[in-house]
């Protein structure tokens, strides 16, 4: 049997859906850097299974999936320290998905506030898989054992849900084989929302590409998307507290700390007062000078595919070493033959 003592591992996901985005940045990749330095083994996958529960053309989701590594990569992981690797590379995730489809109950995933937001009336035309997702979900982290899970406030549900999954495994079956996993949600912008909405998330599949910073954008893109942020017309407040029912002011000042790597309250003494025609251009020049060598590094390794292919590769064999081993098991308990 794999060791039930559960190593310090994490675990972290993104879909190849669309380019990166500001979101992912701060609410994800920024904190699996953060973690790939401490004492976790780290292990960072491109979900391409997770991208094809919503159509995707098939010309362009090879080119995501690579430029998402790139995006890894350039943003600070590094593939001899993480894991690094797309889903469909390692059929254990999709296999004990199938186990966990048996395990989680309708009732539990019809809650999913992700589920109800993209499938939205159109329910019965909703594929299966958008369903399903958050049980493929639970298998892409508990196929590593994985102690550990960062992500941004949007999955906390699905984090709990995976929690749910271990925990009726381990009782329907009586052992103590999957951890609960804990979710890792923190620094200033675990949600960050649509410069033109701030009632909404910012996301790789909106419409609207004014709603959200690409991690491609140059620094002109960047600057007239900060310009024409959707603002309110009063000043900053001199204090955090002060932002309530302000929404949009708040996103901005949220983002301005998180690139900043200050906590709210510290941002304040930089921007607390300032009217947004002084605010907007310091943020943009705080973005611009964060996000441009990410941006410029990307570009430099998209520019060689075959490398990029390779250490997805090299990162899948790593990856299987890993979940092999506790598939198995997952599969004797479960009473399956061989
Ligand atoms: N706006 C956001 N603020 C903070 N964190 C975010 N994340 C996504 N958007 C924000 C975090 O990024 C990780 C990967 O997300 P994903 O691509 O697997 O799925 P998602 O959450 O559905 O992201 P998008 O951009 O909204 O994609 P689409 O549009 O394809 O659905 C997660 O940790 C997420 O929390």
């Amino acid at each position: 049997m794999a060791d039930t003592k559960f190593v310090p591992r994490v675990f972290s996901g993104i879909q190849p859906s669309g380019g990166l985005t500001l979101g992912n940045y701060l609410g994800a990749i920024k904190r699996f850097v953060e973690m790939q330095e401490g004492e976790f083994e780290t292990i960072f996958c491109m979900v391409d299974q997770h991208a094809i529960t919503v159509r995707q053309d098939p010309a362009v989701l090879a080119d995501a999936t690579r430029e998402l590594c790139a995006g890894f990569m350039a943003a600070g992981l590094d593939p001899e320290k993480s894991i690094l690797f797309n889903q469909s590379r390692v059929p254990e995730h999709a296999q004990l998905a199938w186990v966990f489809n048996c395990v989680a109950r309708m009732g539990w995933l019809n809650r999913m506030t992700q589920w109800k937001d993209k499938a939205g009336k159109n329910q019965e035309n909703a594929s299966v898989g958008l369903f399903a997702y958050p049980c493929l979900m639970a298998a892409d982290i508990l196929v590593y054992h994985a102690t550990h899970v960062p992500v941004g406030m949007d999955q906390k549900q699905h984090l709990e849900l995976t929690r749910d999954i271990a925990a009726k495994f381990n009782h329907d079956y009586g052992v103590d084989f999957f951890p609960l996993t804990e979710p890792v949600i923190g620094g200033a912008a675990t949600r960050v929302m649509s410069l033109r909405d701030g009632s909404q998330k910012m996301s790789k599949s909106d419409p609207s590409d004014m709603s959200r910073i690409n991690m491609t954008d140059d620094a002109d893109a960047i600057a007239k998307k900060i310009r024409k942020a959707k603002t309110d017309a009063d000043a900053l407040p001199s204090e955090f507290a002060g932002l309530e029912n302000r929404p949009e002011a708040r996103n901005l000042v949220c983002v301005y700390a998180a690139l900043a790597d200050m906590n709210v309250d510290d941002a304040f003494a930089d921007i607390g007062g300032r009217g947004f025609g002084e605010f907007k251009p310091m943020l943009a020049e705080l973005a611009v000078e964060k996000l441009a060598p990410i941006s410029a590094e990307m570009s430099r390794l998209m520019r060689d595919p075959s490398a990029i292919d390779a250490i997805l590769a090299a990162g899948a064999g790593r990856a299987r070493d890993i979940a092999g081993p506790i598939l198995r098991d997952a599969h004797e308990i479960v009473g399956f033959a061989g």
